[in-house]
């Protein structure tokens, strides 16, 4: 499935797009069967991105299937860098079981310190990338060669300027920022896969400028803050908030900060 629209969705059918109904929950990268251009059935899924339902808390929808791998897109400046929002995603790939990677884009905004300094709390890859300037863009379409991979992030951080560098064509739309008012609208509404050739196949999610992963558990947090082992800590299960001889507490740091904020959902 690569593309889900009113009453129907768009399917790749032996290379070729096609529109066919669809009255199940269906998200892009699924599998299915179609019997009389309808689908009938979908494939169990191997990895999902999944997030809380704004409208509804006790319900979680899944945004992309199938996945290999989580790009998280972040800016420095415009939109500011959110940590707390990477941290979320970290959980949701840990728990979905996709494998992150961090993608630093707008790097023409920022200096490779600003970028140091955001980058160097999370323990996972990542690349410094600009559409502008053409930066990172053959390092990141190395790092998606022969994967299904979504871009998620913050609305107006570039994932569909990234998708349009990586494709070399406008398959994506991008959000205008010359219209004050307009600044940061939604402009991608609904999610899609581009196939990229190399085996590289990718998602672009819409702007979202909230994720909640939903109820996790402390395994699940621990998967996405290996820097946070207990190792150090005086108790092997630590959750680093008021036991004694904790190696983590510090409350200066924005990723501890985080790890609160997240923990006190456990
Ligand atoms: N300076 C700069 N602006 C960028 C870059 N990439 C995207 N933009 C701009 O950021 C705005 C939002 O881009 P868009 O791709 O729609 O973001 P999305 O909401 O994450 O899909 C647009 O005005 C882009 O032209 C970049 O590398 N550098
Ligand atoms: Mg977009
Ligand atoms: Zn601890």
């Amino acid at each position: 499935m690569i593309g889900a629209g009113q009453g129907g969705c768009t399917v790749n059918l032996e290379g070729k797009v096609r529109r066919v109904k669809c009255e199940m929950p269906v998200a892009p990268g699924d599998l299915v069967a179609i019997l009389h251009e309808k689908v009938i059935a979908i494939a169990p899924r191997r990895t999902t991105l999944s997030r809380t339902d704004p409208a509804n808390k006790h319900r979680q929808r899944v945004i992309a299937a199938n996945l290999d791998l989580l790009v998280i897109v972040a800016s420095i400046d415009d939109p500011p860098f959110r940590p707390g929002l990477v941290d979320r995603y970290l959980v949701a790939a840990a728990r979905g079981g996709i494998d992150p990677i961090l993608c630093v884009n707008k790097a023409d905004l920022s200096t490779p310190e600003q970028i140091e300094e955001a980058t160097n709390r999370f323990a996972i890859p990542w690349v410094r990338c600009s559409t502008r300037t053409g930066e990172g863009i053959e390092e990141l379409r190395t790092l998606l060669a022969g994967k299904l991979s979504v871009l998620a992030g913050h609305s107006g951080v570039g994932k569909s300027s990234v998708l349009n560098a990586l494709a070399g064509a406008a398959v994506a739309r991008t959000g205008g920022i010359s219209d004050g008012s307009k600044r940061g609208q939604h402009t991608t509404t609904s999610s899609s896969l581009v196939d990229l050739g190399d085996g590289a196949r990718v998602i672009d999610t819409p702007g979202i400028r909230a994720f909640d992963p939903g109820q996790l558990t402390l395994a699940e947090l621990r998967t996405a803050f290996p820097d946070f082992d207990t190792g150090t800590c005086r108790f092997a299960d630590c959750t680093h908030r008021a036991e004694p001889d904790c190696a983590h507490r510090d409350e200066a740091s924005p990723r501890y900060a985080s790890w609160l904020r997240l923990a006190a959902g456990l």
